[in-house]
């Protein structure tokens, strides 16, 4: 058993959070994650509140172990959600891509506890002034958006800028990234891509049959000229967003070519146009398997390699 303050935080069996991948992360999803006893988290994604309530009460319905809500504070939905959250009373609200300075009040009047992703050391020591419960540090081996430092940096670095319990992220996917997250001085992980193959995650078949046949050099990323760099499987839609990108391309005209992408690759499987958003560990992820089994299988793989790690040492 790995003892870890995190769960004792959140009332949770093991450190293992589900990333609130956008479009995939629905109330099934986390209700089976919670259910294995790690966090499932529900993602607003650019949801409307209303989608973004259904889910939260799908979950509700579906256990009673505590769950959260991610908030993508780039969505134009991002105030309404925000306040869907303290009207639901979620247990853990979990942020992303932006600065959730200006919710924090009105999530922590509302008892719930907030945990954003820092991309950086100056954002972590902004987040643990302003009364978060726990840090996520997201490297950039990540799917979906990401911040331009890698797991194996920013984790100590956060760890050294906060008292708070840090959860890594990005290139974990089996207990040995776990193992190695406790390492770097965190006391949990979040995976997203690993929970892609999960019975219970309903992406289109042919979105999870190309992350089971991912190798190591099947993502890339895309978007950095404005400024919101993606990283994907590398299918057609990121190659053509890739060549425009370098070629000139104007702004607005890049900007349109990536709306609508990520619903193609979740619900169409549309590998034309979609955009499968996948973190460089789909390599690693090669069979289906119901979502509790994930939290369970890359914990008890940890637990023999934290153990022996002393046998470096005489
Ligand atoms: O948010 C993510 N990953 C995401 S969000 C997403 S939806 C999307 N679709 C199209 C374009 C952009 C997003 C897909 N994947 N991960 C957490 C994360 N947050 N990574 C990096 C950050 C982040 C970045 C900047 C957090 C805070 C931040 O603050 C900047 C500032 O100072 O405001």
């Amino acid at each position: 058993m790995i003892v870890s303050p995190i769960c004792d935080l959140l009332g949770i069996r093991y450190p293992v959070f589900q990333g609130g991948m956008a479009w995939v992360a629905d109330g099934k999803l986390a209700a089976a994650v919670s259910e294995g006893g790690g966090l499932g988290i529900v993602a607003a994604g650019n949801a409307p509140p209303e989608y973004v309530r259904d889910q939260i009460r799908i979950a509700k319905s579906l256990t009673d172990s505590p769950f959260g809500l991610n908030i993508m504070l780039m969505s134009p939905f991002a105030d309404a959600v925000a306040q869907v959250a303290a009207d639901e009373k979620v247990a853990v609200v979990t942020t992303g891509a932006g600065n959730p300075s200006k919710y924090m009040k009105l999530w922590k009047d509302a008892g719930i506890r907030v945990i954003p992703v820092v991309p950086s050391v100056a954002m972590a020591k902004l987040m643990t002034r302003l009364g978060a419960s726990a840090l996520i540090a997201e490297g950039g081996e990540s799917g979906g958006h990401v911040g331009e430092l890698t797991t194996m940096v920013l984790v100590p670095l956060v760890c050294d800028a906060t008292d708070l319990p840090v959860i890594a992220a990005g290139g974990i996917g089996d207990g040995r990234g776990v193992a190695a997250a406790f390492m770097l001085g965190a006391c949990g992980v979040q995976m997203g891509t690993r929970f892609l193959s999960a019975e219970e995650c309903g992406i289109h078949p042919a979105y999870k049959d190309k992350i089971l046949k991912a190798n190591d050099l099947s993502t890339m990323v895309t978007g950095k000229r404005l400024g919101h760099p993606v990283r994907s499987l590398r299918t057609a839609f990121p190659r053509r967003y890739a060549k425009a990108e370098f070629g000139g391309v104007p702004d607005d005209e890049l900007e349109q070519m990536g709306v609508g992408a990520l619903r193609l690759a979740v619900q169409e499987g549309d590998a034309e146009n979609g955009c499968f958003l996948s973190g460089q560990i789909a390599a690693m992820v090669n069979r289906v398997q119901p979502a509790a089994d994930i939290v369970r299988e890359v914990i008890e793989e940890a637990e023999p390699i934290l153990r022996g790690a002393g046998k470096w040492v005489r």
